[in-house]
């Protein structure tokens, strides 16, 4: 016996379509599990869509094989510009596997240290500018933390410079690739039929498109006229020359040119959003703001930071867990479970012994609730407290299980994971996360180093901006050098 999926009751023909706020969906989904509950579901352009956002709901999505990865939203829209790129490519494309294989060893910690100059290049030009524009320069935190990762994620995966702290006009690669995500983000908050009459809108995008894939293959092939050359160990030496372990053969130009773009668009956002949370997290919680500054003080000092110092900078990763378990910037994530060979056939799975989720249904998984679940993080889960995600706690957390290996060669194996899943699950996680967390890591402890900060507006409240991804809105704060640093 199968119990019904809790959820408003809805409207004929729109259903619960005005139940949510188009341009803030994720705060509307977090609402409705406060009413409904760890399940709920809604009924939305034709579609039932189940949300999950407890932590033994979404243990059991991210243990059980049948269900796999399915794009959803703009992620869906963007597969139009990405055909064969890792973050939107459907379930068991082959291409995936290829470039997952791939590109895996090149994202690996170790792989990433190597990447350590660029990245420190690039902060070192936020300090500058910060510095140069002195105490009173109000800064606007999510604009500049995009520069940042901007910046960081062109150099070290397109071998280009942006120089965003230098210019104020765009570079017009980044003007292509806001124009691309604005016109999936608009895609994906109405009906598929509309999109074919606007002409206009459909050739700015096409043109973006074309104009964003020629710089990359530009890219490509000047790599490529100078293999002999020195070799730098970056993501285009890796999409280039690396050789997949299974077929033996290298990325076909199609395939570098998609996870080229792919890695600038999955790239920057999160990580800018990741940074703007933690300093908001910080500037309003001056306990945790100066043991930050002191670990770094003790670990750093005043020279030059170094490689060998992030793995010691403890509590500024677990601030910056903390930061991605209250504010996780890639907030909603889907599975669908597959269940046969029949896209429609009405097979279905049954979740936590009661719910039936039919085959190919689209289930969103809820990870700013999930991260504040009583279960997992007990009653003070709304808190930001770093020291719950020193290295010792962080391993206590409730497990949830992490599969990996599916869609290689249809083995499943699992791994051990927990409760806090801001990079998503399993095989289809983020790529980048070791990238990420390195470039964060660097440019917190750079920028606590030789700044104070405060909040321009000492009664900023925090407002929640969503695109692809979510960050704070209406964000300023003043940076004063520290007494001692030139
Ligand atoms: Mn990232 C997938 C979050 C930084 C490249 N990323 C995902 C997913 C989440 C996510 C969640 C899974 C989405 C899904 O299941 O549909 N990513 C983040 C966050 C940060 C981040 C919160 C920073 C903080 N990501 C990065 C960086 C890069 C990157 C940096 C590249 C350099 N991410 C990817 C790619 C995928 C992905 C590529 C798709 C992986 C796959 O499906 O194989």
């Amino acid at each position: 016996m199968t119990t019904p999926i809790p959820g408003p009751p809805g409207w004929p023909i729109i259903g619960n379509l005005r139940d949510v706020d188009i341009n803030d969906t994720v705060r509307c989904f977090g609402d409705l599990a406060k009413t409904y509950g760890p399940i709920y579901k809604l009924h939305l352009g034709g579609d039932d869509r189940i949300f999950i956002s407890s932590q033994e709901l979404v243990n059991e999505v991210c243990t059980r094989k049948e269900f796999v990865k399915i794009p959803i939203g703009s992620l869906k829209q963007l597969q139009h510009v990405t055909p064969k790129g890792l973050f939107t490519a459907p379930h068991g494309l082959k291409e995936w596997g290829e470039a997952h294989r791939t590109l895996t060893p090149a994202f690996g910690p170790l792989a990433v240290q190597d990447m350590f100059p660029e990245m420190l290049d690039v902060a070192s030009q936020a300090v500058l500018r910060w510095a140069r524009a002195g105490e009173n320069n109000k800064i606007n935190v999510a604009e500049d933390f995009t520069r940042l990762t901007l910046d960081t994620i062109a150099l070290c995966a397109m071998d280009t410079r942006f120089n965003s702290f230098y210019k104020d006009d765009l570079d017009p690669f980044i003007e292509a690739m806001l124009t691309i995500l604005k016109e999936a983000q608009v895609r994906s908050s109405r009906p598929a039929f509309v999109t074919p009459f606007m002409r206009d809108a459909n050739q700015k995008f096409e043109d973006a498109i074309a104009y964003a894939r020629k710089v990359a293959g530009d890219v490509i092939a000047k790599r490529r006229a100078n293999a002999s050359g020195t070799q730098k160990k970056d993501l285009v030496d890796a999409m280039v020359n690396r050789t997949d372990p299974v077929t033996g053969k290298k990325l076909s130009d199609d395939v570098i040119i998609d996870n080229m773009i792919t890695f600038l668009i999955a790239g920057h956002e999160t990580t800018s959003g990741l940074l703007s949370f933690l300093f908001y997290l910080l500037m309003t919680h001056p306990g945790a703001y100066s043991k930050l500054q002191q670990e770094v003080d003790t670990v750093v000092g005043k020279g030059p930071i170094k490689v060998e110092h992030l793995g010691k900078l403890s509590y500024v990763k677990a601030s910056l867990r903390e930061a991605l378990r209250l504010h996780p910037p890639a907030a909603v994530w889907g599975v669908t479970p597959l269940l046969n060979d029949d896209k429609d056939s009405d097979e279905h799975i049954v979740l936590a012994n009661k719910y039936a989720i039919r085959q190919n249904q689209t289930v969103l998984v809820l990870t700013t609730t999930l991260h504040r679940d009583p279960a997992a993080f007990g009653d003070d889960g709304e808190e930001f407290k770093p020291e719950r995600m020193l290295d010792d706690s962080f391993q206590a957390l409730p497990k949830n299980c992490w599969k990996v290996g599916r869609g290689f060669n249809g083995d499943l194996q699992t791994k051990s994971a927990n409760v806090l899943k801001p990079f998503g699950n399993g095989a289809r996680a983020c790529i980048g996360s070791d990238f990420a967390l390195q470039e964060a890591i660097l440019a917190t402890a750079i920028l606590f180093q030789k700044f104070d900060f405060r909040l321009a507006d000492p009664d900023y409240k925090l407002v929640i901006r969503q695109t692809l991804t979510l960050k704070p809105h209406g964000l300023f704060m003043y940076a004063k050098l520290r007494d001692g640093i030139d």
